[in-house]
């Protein structure tokens, strides 16, 4: 099989006279000074390049341009890595031909993605530009926007849908000079069952720290939260990989030596598959001591599926990312995140911990009726009462894509027309309650309301009491509240080491004179640096104390007390009694007193 296969493969390459360099470039954005985000190394992986980059070595295989055509393919992450315009033009031309791809193109990318599309297009080369904004703006507008519109005018080819089973004629249509203006695949979303593997050679993965790779074992959610972008682009049906192929990707990847992977289903828990997936996992864990780490994307009903979390962390998870979003239900209620029941969520975190599994939740301001008091006060709740590790806090943002969005756009109300700004960590829109300037401080204020010194140490003994990874638990803890406190970058968009680069300014912006620029840098960087210092310093001590007291062994406080007695609820539930809907399971209320 091998030496058949090793044969072919040479018979291709003695017939190999041209060759088609694919370069894909997954773009970054641009900081409020207008320089690039990025780092000598990332946080986590981009799955978007994965996908794209196996389906390019799928083609590279199937030798789709002809059997006389060596297909190439380079694959870099700008979030980690300098895209260097002028070399990589220089090796497409020394291929004879090519293009470039511009990969996973989010809102708040296509500003940097069009710049880099722009100089690739001055070079006189073929760009294909895909991701989420081109296929939310095609799936939800009537219209094409004016950023997509600017796109086209440039020359360069939009991709809306999934590329499985279509990369091929993108290939052939780009190398016979005959590339369509937009590709529309949205209303027919293919199977993942066989689809190929989400891949990356070794060393573009060890540009992102701890060696993580990705894959997506599912796509599609069955929920309609309204600030959602994804059902209306994968759609609200599972669509499932067979444990056969997440196996494959599981072994591809360990051949380099990989074994920790971020599974990106926006919602595993809903991946109709995920037992025999996480079943498989399992085996190569237990049978062939596959040293296999994951980090998995859940929602907060989880707990309700018999056997998924004790699954999960069998087949190797140590963190979730979940939804939070918020404990107001009739924040959750107006957002259509009905699946979100506040009274379960101390018990779905418990259950987690159990299983030493540590928690990030996503946590959303600016709900209508959000007001700074509130949103201090459902902080405060949070600290005290639910047992999650990291808070992460984000914009309400109408993301194009979402349906939030689509009714904003066609009731004409005013939105930012920066897309650069649409990364979570924006006011978007204007507010009911909030100017934009509170808005703006209750953000930033939220970072230091949930890490206080006080909060972190008690996050460190509740780790200590669980058995949770307390190093994990520190680093994440010490990342998670310097980010957009010292960097000024929400912590998934963080790295290590960043990067500035004079050259590589936002269009519109000056290229300072290296006379200012590096001083001003210099200052930068040391500041950064010396505010990294101080809380890592503070952060071990805290550490150290924590571990030194035998009492953290046993801590014990609100957020880890269990209901014991049937239908007992939260303290918290009780605060917002009147705003939860009567819905099947919710706690019943004794009739309210008359004042
Ligand atoms: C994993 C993930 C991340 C990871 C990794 C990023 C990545 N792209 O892999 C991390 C945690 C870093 C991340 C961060 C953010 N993310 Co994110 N992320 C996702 C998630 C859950 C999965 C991405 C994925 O792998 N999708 C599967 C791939 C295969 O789909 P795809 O990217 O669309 O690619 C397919 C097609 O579009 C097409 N295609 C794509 N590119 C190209 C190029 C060519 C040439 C062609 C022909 C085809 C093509 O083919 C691909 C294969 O079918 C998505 C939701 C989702 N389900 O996609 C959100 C999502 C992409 N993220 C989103 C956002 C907003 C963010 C953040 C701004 C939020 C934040 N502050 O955290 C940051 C941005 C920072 C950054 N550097 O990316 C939004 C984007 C919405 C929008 N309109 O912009 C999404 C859609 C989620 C949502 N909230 O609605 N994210
Ligand atoms: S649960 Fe997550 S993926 Fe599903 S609709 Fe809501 S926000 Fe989207």
């Amino acid at each position: 099989m091998h030496g058949s296969l090793a044969h072919k493969n040479l018979a291709h390459r003695n017939l190999a006279k041209r060759a088609f360099r694919v370069v894909l470039i997954k773009p970054s954005h641009y900081d409020k000074d207008g320089y690039v985000i990025q780092w000598l190394r990332s946080l986590i992986p981009s799955n978007s390049l994965a996908s794209v980059h196996g389906l390019i070595v799928e083609c590279a295989h199937n030798a789709v341009l002809g059997p006389d055509v060596e297909i190439q393919v380079e694959a870099c992450d700008e979030c980690n890595t300098i895209v260097d315009v002028a070399g990589m033009a220089k090796r497409i031309r020394a291929a004879g031909a090519g293009m470039v791809g511009l990969i996973g193109v989010q809102s708040n990318q296509f500003p940097r993605a069009l710049d880099l599309g722009r100089q690739f297009r001055a070079l006189g080369l073929p760009v294909v530009m895909g991701g989420f904004h081109v296929s939310g703006c095609v799936a939800m507008l009537p219209m094409l926007p004016a950023d997509l519109q600017e796109a086209l005018d440039l020359g360069i080819h939009l991709f809306a849908g999934e590329a499985e089973g279509r990369m091929a004629e993108v290939l052939c249509d780009v190398a016979a000079g005959k590339a369509k203006p937009i590709y529309k695949y949205l209303n027919d979303l293919p199977e993942m069952a066989a689809a190929v593997y989400p891949i990356l050679p070794r060393s573009v993965v060890t540009r992102v720290a701890g060696h993580y790779s990705s894959f997506d074992a599912g796509r599609g959610c069955p929920f309609q939260c309204s600030f959602c972008t994804i059902i209306n682009v994968q759609g609200r049906k599972s669509r499932y990989r067979t444990p056969d192929d997440v196996e494959a990707i599981v072994r591809a990847n360990a051949a380099q030596n990989i074994t920790r992977f971020f599974i990106t289903d926006d919602n595993f828990a809903r991946n109709r598959n995920w037992e025999p997936i996480l079943d498989r996992l399992i085996e190569l864990r237990e049978r062939e001591n596959f040293n296999i780490r994951l980090l998995l994307q859940v929602d907060t009903l989880c707990h309700r599926i018999p056997g998924f979390i004790e699954k999960s962390a069998r087949a190797g998870c140590t963190a979730i990312f979940l939804g939070l979003e918020n404990i107001n239900p009739e924040s959750l209620m107006g957002a259509k995140k009905r699946q979100n029941k506040i009274w379960e969520y101390r018990e779905m975190l418990l259950a987690w911990r159990a299983q030493k599994v540590m928690t990030y939740a996503g946590y959303i301001l600016g709900f209508p009726t959000d007001t700074p008091e509130t949103i201090a006060r459902d902080i405060e709740i949070i600290k005290k009462e639910l047992p999650v590790d990291i808070l992460e806090f984000f914009y309400l943002t109408p993301l194009p894509g979402s349906e939030d969005h689509k009714n904003l756009f066609m009731r004409g109300v005013p939105m930012d027309p920066d897309m650069n700004k649409y990364d979570l960590e924006h006011a978007c829109t204007a507010h009911p309650l909030m100017s934009k300037e509170t808005w703006t401080q209750v953000y930033a204020d939220a970072w230091k309301r949930y890490y206080t010194d006080e909060h972190v140490e008690t996050i460190m003994r509740r780790a200590i009491a669980s058995g949770i990874n307390r190093t994990k638990v520190l680093d994440s803890l010490t990342i998670f509240s310097g980010a957009a406190r010292i960097e000024g970058v929400h912590p998934l968009q963080f790295g290590f080491f960043r990067r500035k680069l004079r050259m590589q300014r936002r269009s519109g912006m000056p290229i300072l004179n290296p006379l200012v620029f590096y001083p001003w840098r210099a200052a930068d960087f040391l500041k950064a640096t010396s505010q990294w210092l101080r809380l890592v310093w503070r952060y071990r001590r805290i550490m150290a104390r924590v571990t030194a007291d035998p009492s953290s062994r046993t801590h014990f406080d609100e957020a880890l007390r269990p209901h014991t007695v049937a239908g007992e609820t939260d303290h918290f539930v009780e605060v917002f009694a009147d705003k939860i809907p009567h819905t099947h399971g919710a706690p019943v209320r004794a009739p309210a007193a008359v004042a």
